[in-house]
């Protein structure tokens, strides 16, 4: 056991040493942590609340209901599903409730800022239905009006909006209104804006979309899993048989137990003021990058793209490794437009989900964004840079006191 103690040691060093900016991750509490680590790990409970394949689940039954009935509460909606054990078996058993094996789903490409699951060629999901894409504006940007002709062309059986990188709001309504028209059932992704959407600091989708998943450990903040929601009655049976049995096997009691604790911190005024803060500090960053003379979006959430082929003459890639070594961590990330491939990119993806958490104040987010850009135009050196994230780094909270 001691090389891995060691090793998550080394681990807890990095995350308390570096600038964490990518914008799906995030510090769980000490409450939730602990619900993860405890005995509840022992059990078995295949099947839901009150109607268990095993024997001896009065107590997670009761745990499971709490995490129910708090997502509910937080979301405002009428059921859920917590126990996918991530966003892409959220995903898989939501298209499963929504349309028969080889149905049509109109959503937004990877490269785009969709997710792996929103039809890439290389998930289950484009082997097992079909879909088509919506394109964005050249300037990253959804266009409504080109979303409602290809729906009107393709009719589509699912409209999935809800993206991965994607630094917009997103008006659910106007979504509402092509899937009326087109008699598509519309299904949301939310798991990167969750949060933000628990704080209401986002339309919510809960009132339009049939079916709404998400993850729970982005800006949500909770543990690693998945979640389905809905306020449609006829979904609610296939949603439950789509995850278990159909998907997975026992669920992990101890993870709903993090996810009920992850739900109630939510719904605080606490939680509030950190998407706030978290909303404050993206803008920050990427307005001060652009002062400086980088080319970024704009943001309206938790993230945005920094062009950095235009901006320091580096791929993403490079850009990524770069920050890297300095301990500022970020993914390479397609850009509006990019003419590279994913593997390279032209850009990356930032977001402030993270260091929020920690504490990362508005004159820490335009500290970064100087960083960064004096950084990657070779302003200053590497011993300069690392020296500057020590200092910036220096007030926050460590990880493990969250
Ligand atoms: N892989 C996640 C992200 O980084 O956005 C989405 O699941």
């Amino acid at each position: 056991m001691e090389d891995i103690l060691n090793l998550i040691q080394k681990e807890q060093d990095r995350q308390n040493n570096g600038i964490e900016l990518i914008a799906s991750e995030n510090y769980a509490s000490k409450n939730v942590r602990a619900m993860c680590a405890s005995i509840l790990t022992n059990k078995y409970a295949e099947g839901y609340p009150g109607r268990r394949y095993y024997g001896g689940c009065e107590f997670v039954d009761e745990i499971e209901r709490i995490a129910i009935r708090e997502v509910c509460d937080l979301f405002g909606c009428e059921f859920a599903n917590v126990q996918p054990h991530s966003g892409s078996q959220a995903n898989a058993a939501a298209y499963r409730a929504l349309m028969p094996e080889g149905g049509k789903v109109l959503s937004l490409v990877l490269n785009d800022g969709g997710h792996l699951t929103h039809g890439s060629p290389v998930s289950f999901s484009s082997h097992m239905y079909t879909f088509v894409h919506y394109p964005l504006d050249k300037d990253g940007r959804l266009n409504y009006d080109s979303l409602r002709q290809i729906a009107l062309e393709e009719k589509p059986n699912v409209i999935l909006s809800g993206y991965s990188a994607f630094p917009y709001e997103i008006d659910f309504k106007k979504i509402r209104e092509i899937c009326d028209e087109v008699h598509a059932l519309m299904m949301v992704d939310m798991a990167h804006i969750a949060g933000l959407i628990a704080a209401k600091k986002h339309m919510s989708p809960i009132p339009y979309a049939d079916i709404v998943t998400s993850t729970t450990h982005k800006t949500l903040r909770g543990p690693r899993g998945g979640i389905i929601l809905t306020n449609n009655p006829d979904l609610i049976k296939k949603i439950n048989s789509a995850v278990f049995p159909f998907y997975q096997g026992g669920p992990l009691e101890h993870i709903i137990a993090a996810k009920a604790v992850c739900f109630k911190e939510a719904h605080t005024e606490a939680f509030k003021e950190y998407v706030a803060s978290l909303m404050a500090n993206t803008k920050k960053c990427a307005q001060t990058l652009k002062e400086l003379g980088a080319i970024a979006t704009d943001t309206d959430n938790h993230l945005f793209l920094l062009n950095t082929l235009d901006s320091f003459g580096l791929t993403g890639k490079e850009a990524q490794q770069k920050l890297e070594d300095i301990g500022v961590t970020t993914n390479k990330n397609m850009i509006p437009g990019d003419k590279l491939s994913p593997k390279e990119t032209s850009g990356l993806r930032i977001g402030f989900a993270a260091v929020t958490t920690r504490g990362c104040t508005l004159d820490d987010a335009s500290r970064i964004a100087k960083l960064i850009y004096d950084y990657l135009k070779g302003n200053i050196n590497q011993e300069e840079a690392k020296d500057i994230v020590k200092s910036i780094v220096s007030s926050w909270k460590e990880i493990q006191e969250i």
